[in-house]
């Protein structure tokens, strides 16, 4: 069985994210995004690592092969102790590139059976992003071209919460 991990901070998770699971998921047997902790940008976020994680549940109920998890370990070593051969990496921009090839580099010294693999941004989601939807969020500005439709709702709600 073929598992791969697509991590990120997804606070929240956006269009442009449920893009990539799709594409990556008829990929693999088995998907798990994965809420890292460890991230330096995690204790900045607005939305909680347990929130982070119900949000994309409600996004991919209805994929199958998809798993939803939160993890503070290293990132190689949470890939072995889920047997998963590949990370999953969007890419918007060639800015994305540098940091990401370190990435992927460390990733495999630190565990020579994981490749990354990049997807390139769908064109009209290059521009989307977790900060740009909280700026949004912020000015009451329509989400549905940002946000999958099942956690609007909830999104506008904490960035309200967030205001008072
Ligand atoms: N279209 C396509 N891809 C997108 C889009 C979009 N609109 N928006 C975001 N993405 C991609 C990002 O490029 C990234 O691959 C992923 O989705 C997650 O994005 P974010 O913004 O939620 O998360 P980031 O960019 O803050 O990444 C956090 C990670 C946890 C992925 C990153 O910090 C990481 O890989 N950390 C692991 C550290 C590590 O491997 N260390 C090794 C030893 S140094």
């Amino acid at each position: 069985m073929k598992t791969a991990i697509y991590p990120g901070s997804f606070d929240p998770i956006t269009l442009g994210h449920l893009n990539i699971i799709k594409r990556a998921a008829v990929c693999f047997d088995r998907l798990i995004v994965c809420v890292l902790v460890n991230s330096e940008k995690i204790n900045r976020g607005m939305f909680t690592p347990e929130e982070r994680v119900e949000l994309i549940r409600k996004v991919v109920a209805k994929l199958p092969n998809v798993e939803v998890d939160c993890s503070s370990t290293l990132l190689a070593e949470y890939a072995r102790q889920k047997k998963a051969c590949t990370l999953v990496k969007g890419l918007r921009a060639v800015s994305d590139y540098e940091n990401e090839l370190q990435m992927a580099l460390i990733n495999r010294k630190l565990n020579p059976r994981l490749e990354t693999m990049f997807l390139p941004s769908s064109a009209k989601y290059t521009y989307v992003s977790s900060s740009v939807v909280k700026e949004m969020g912020r000015y009451g500005a329509d989400l549905s071209d940002f946000v999958p439709r099942e956690i609007i709702e909830d999104v506008q709600k904490k960035i309200e919460s967030g205001r008072e």
